[in-house]
This record gives C-alpha cells, sequence and structure tokens, in this order.
C-alpha cells in the first residue's frame, strides 16, 4: 500500500481509484513488455535461422547434372509414364529409382503422358529429379485416344459400372481407370511421340526397382529378337473380363492368319483354348516392341476387342489385352521373363536369387519372390517355352 502526504499535512493512503490505476499501468508496462521480448526473440530467430539457411545453401552443390559417360551404343528405346499431376511423389520415387538403378548408365530419353496438362510445377520437379541435359517431353494425349468413345451405350456402361461397384469389384466405378486401360492397350503407341521408337519401357509411379540392372534390356529385345518383356504375372478378377475370352475365340475363328503357329496357347487356357486361365503378365512393368503392337496382327485384335465394348461394359484391363496378344499373335519364345530385374508393384514384388541376387545388389528377399506364389503363372509361361 503507498501512502502520500496531503495538502493538510496529512498522511493519507491512496485512494483505491489511483491503485487501480497503478495496477492497469503496471499490466500495461507488462504487456508491453512481453511483446518486446516476443518481438526480439522473433528477430533474433529469425536472424540465426538465416544464418543458418545461409550456410546450408552456401554448402549445396549446383544442381546435379546427367553425368556424361563414353558413348553407349544407345538402342532405339524410350522410357515412358502415364501418370497424373497428383501422382508427382510417387513418379519422382520410381524415376530415381529407373535411373540409380539402370538410366544413369544409358541415358534413354523419358516421355510422361496424361490426359490433361502437366503442371509447371510437375514438369520443374520431374526435370529437375532427372538432371540438367536429361532427355525428356511431357506429352497430352488427344481426347480421342482417350475418352470413352460415342459409340458406346452410356446406360448400358453405367449400369455395368453400378453392378460392379456393387460387387466390390476394383476400380469397377471408374471410367477414367476404363479410359487408361483402353489407351493403353490400343492406343499409347499410336502417338505421335512413339513413332519414331521400336521399343519401350513402362515405369508406373511409386514402384521399385529393386537391383541394379548391368546391362541393356533393350539390347536383349533386339539382339534376340523378342516381341513382350515382363517381371510379375498372375491371375485376372474374372469379375472384370466375363466375356473377354468369348471374343478371343471369336477373332481367332475370323482371322486364323493373325493367329500364331507356335503361340502361348498353353498359358493363357489349360483347357486347350476353351476357357481362359485369367493368367496375364503385369503391364505396370513391360519391356515390348512398340512395331508389334503396330502390326497388322495386333491392331485388328485391338479393333475386334474395342468395338465389343468390353473396355466400358465389363473393365477389361490393359494386362489381359497385352497378354492375349502377345500370347496367341506372337511365337511363345519371343515373350521374355526378366528374371534379373527385380521389381515391386503394390504388394507383389519380384526378386532374383543366388549370383544373380547378388551382381544386382538386390534389395529384397527372393523367397517372398512372388514367382512362388500359387497366384502367379509364370512358371506356367516356362513350362511350355523352349531354352531360347
Ligand atoms: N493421366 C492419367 N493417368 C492415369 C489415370 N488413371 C490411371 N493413370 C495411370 O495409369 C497407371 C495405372 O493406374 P493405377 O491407378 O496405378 O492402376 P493399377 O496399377 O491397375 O492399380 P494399383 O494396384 O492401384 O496401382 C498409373 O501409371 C497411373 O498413374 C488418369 O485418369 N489419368
Ligand atoms: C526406330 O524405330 C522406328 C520404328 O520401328 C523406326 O521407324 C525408326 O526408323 C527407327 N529409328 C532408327 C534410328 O533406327
Ligand atoms: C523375329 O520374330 C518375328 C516374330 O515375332 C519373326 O516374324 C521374324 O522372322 C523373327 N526374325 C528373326 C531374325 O528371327
Ligand atoms: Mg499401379
Amino acid at each position: 500500500m503507498v501512502e502520500y502526504v496531503n495538502l493538510d499535512g496529512a498522511r493519507v493512503t491512496a485512494p483505491l481509484r489511483s491503485r487501480k490505476a497503478r495496477r492497469r499501468a503496471l499490466c500495461l508496462l507488462l504487456v508491453v513488455l512481453t511483446a518486446f521480448a516476443t518481438l526480439l526473440s522473433n528477430v533474433t530467430w529469425f536472424y540465426l535461422k538465416k544464418q543458418v539457411y545461409d550456410y546450408l545453401l552456401s554448402q549445396t552443390p549446383t544442381p546435379r547434372t546427367a553425368p556424361v559417360h563414353p558413348p553407349v551404343q544407345r538402342e532405339n528405346a524410350t522410357l515412358l509414364m502415364l501418370c497424373r499431376n497428383e501422382d508427382l511423389a510417387g513418379v519422382l520415387y520410381s524415376v530415381q529409382q529407373v535411373e540409380d538403378r539402370f538410366n544413369r548408365n544409358y541415358h534413354y530419353p523419358w516421355i510422361f503422358f496424361n490426359d490433361v496438362p502437366f503442371h509447371e510445377q510437375f514438369k520443374t520437379r520431374v526435370t529437375e529429379a532427372l538432371g540438367k541435359g536429361a532427355d525428356v517431353t511431357f506429352a497430352l494425349i488427344p481426347p480421342e485416344m482417350w475418352n470413352q468413345p460415342d459409340w458406346i451405350d452410356e446406360k448400358k456402361a453405367k449400369a455395368s459400372r453400378q453392378k460392379m461397384v456393387a460387387d466390390d469389384v476394383p476400380y469397377g466405378g471408374s471410367v477414367s481407370y476404363r479410359n487408361m486401360c483402353r489407351f493403353n492397350s490400343g492406343f499409347f503407341y499410336r502417338h505421335e511421340l512413339l513413332q519414331d521408337y521400336r521399343y519401350y519401357w513402362r515405369v508406373e509411379p511409386e514402384v521399385d526397382y529393386l537391383c541394379d540392372i548391368n546391362y541393356d534390356p533393350f539390347t536383349v529385345m533386339r539382339e534376340k529378337n523378342k516381341t513382350y518383356g515382363f517381371t510379375l504375372s498372375l491371375y485376372e478378377h474374372k469379375s472384370t473380363v466375363p466375356t473377354l475370352w468369348d471374343a478371343v475365340k471369336e477373332f481367332s475363328k475370323l482371322y486364323p492368319q493373325h493367329v500364331h503357329p507356335d503361340n502361348a496357347m498353353k498359358f493363357l487356357s489349360w483347357t486347350g483354348g476353351h476357357t481362359y486361365s485369367l493368367c496375364h503378365f503385369w503391364t505396370n512393368f513391360e519391356i515390348a516392341d512398340l512395331d508389334f503392337w503396330r502390326g497388322e496382327a495386333y491392331s485388328a485384335f485391338f479393333e475386334f476387342l474395342d468395338h465389343k465394348g468390353g473396355f466400358y461394359y465389363e473393365r477389361w484391363g490393359d494386362a489381359p489385352v497385352h497378354s492375349i496378344g502377345a500370347g496367341l499373335l506372337a511365337p511363345k519364345d519371343s515373350i521374355h521373363f526378366f528374371y534379373d530385374i527385380g521389381y515391386r508393384h503394390t504388394n507383389a514384388h519380384h526378386c532374383p536369387s543366388g549370383n544373380v541376387w547378388a551382381a544386382g545388389r538386390c534389395a529384397c528377399d527372393p523367397k517372398t519372390s512372388f514367382d512362388h506364389s500359387s497366384y502367379s503363372c509364370t512358371d506356367r509361361l516356362l513350362g511350355i517355352q523352349g531354352n531360347g
């Protein structure tokens, strides 16, 4: 309590109002002090942070450039990926795997496809990840190669989508997934950017390349006259392709000249062609011959299937379509199992063992390789192939 002397010389205590005012002033001072302290600490912190960033920046090397190598004989081939802007993180993940495990020594070009334009940020990030000097193209798919065609009966297609949703079929309700499957089945190889190439390697976002690839798979394709290369094979969901095999049988009857006499029918059917085994190569990894897809036999095959409407009335995938196409229209020995390429997509991986595992510095367990699973079809193919 504060006392003071009044005009009469009497000692009086400060009136309540004045004490309140002092207290208020004190509070105000405190607030001002706190604000000042906060400001000071922020400024200091900002300054320190700037120092740290400046230091880190000064330590950061200039952006990575694609290393210059002694000229390797490159094949007539490209890497390609279909993806969406939203896939950026997964795209970078896969690109780095392919670059580190293989392409840093070969510098094959990359082509990215999208049904809508890629964002600037997407292009910048991917280009930076590849390094200066990389050959990269961002391509737009023309709408007529992507959209559901007008002659599809949308009422019928919609009813089928609703039924598939009710039946819990994966991607059963999605139109864009169907567009993607149809594009991958019959259009990508006709895109103008691929006309100049013979072979392609398909990559998807968020996959793993588990081993070093110390040779050029494209050279294997060319030298051994291979049509189609894969790493994983499995059984298709029957509910996505109920009438696909009927269409295939009809095609074979109408166009016997396109069916290869030495085909892999025994992989596709275990009933002498009567029913489909559901075996297919997983197309998210694919190294194949574009000229085969563009050839007379497969072109006729795709047109025939397309006009059945099964890409929309059912949910035919590009995997069974490619697999049946290659299995029926090409020689069985022109299908190549890339045993030494360790690869994972979602929850299945192919992992080589023994010397191949060691030579590839593989980051996977051969024991859990999908090849040993009862859901793998790979042994079925190897069982019918020669040693070529
Ligand atoms: N641009 C574009 N790309 C798509 C679209 N739908 C799928 N894709 C791409 O097509 C490829 C296959 O699509 P996914 O959704 O991975 O289909 P999936 O591999 O059958 O299924 P998951 O097991 O879920 O991976 C991927 O490279 C996708 O990025 C689309 O609508 N637009
Ligand atoms: C690459 O392959 C395509 C398709 O077969 C062909 O048209 C083109 O001439 C080839 N280019 C070279 C350089 O051989
Ligand atoms: C390569 O394979 C195709 C069929 O896939 C065949 O027509 C052609 O004769 C083969 N070429 C050689 C050189 O073996
Ligand atoms: Mg995928």
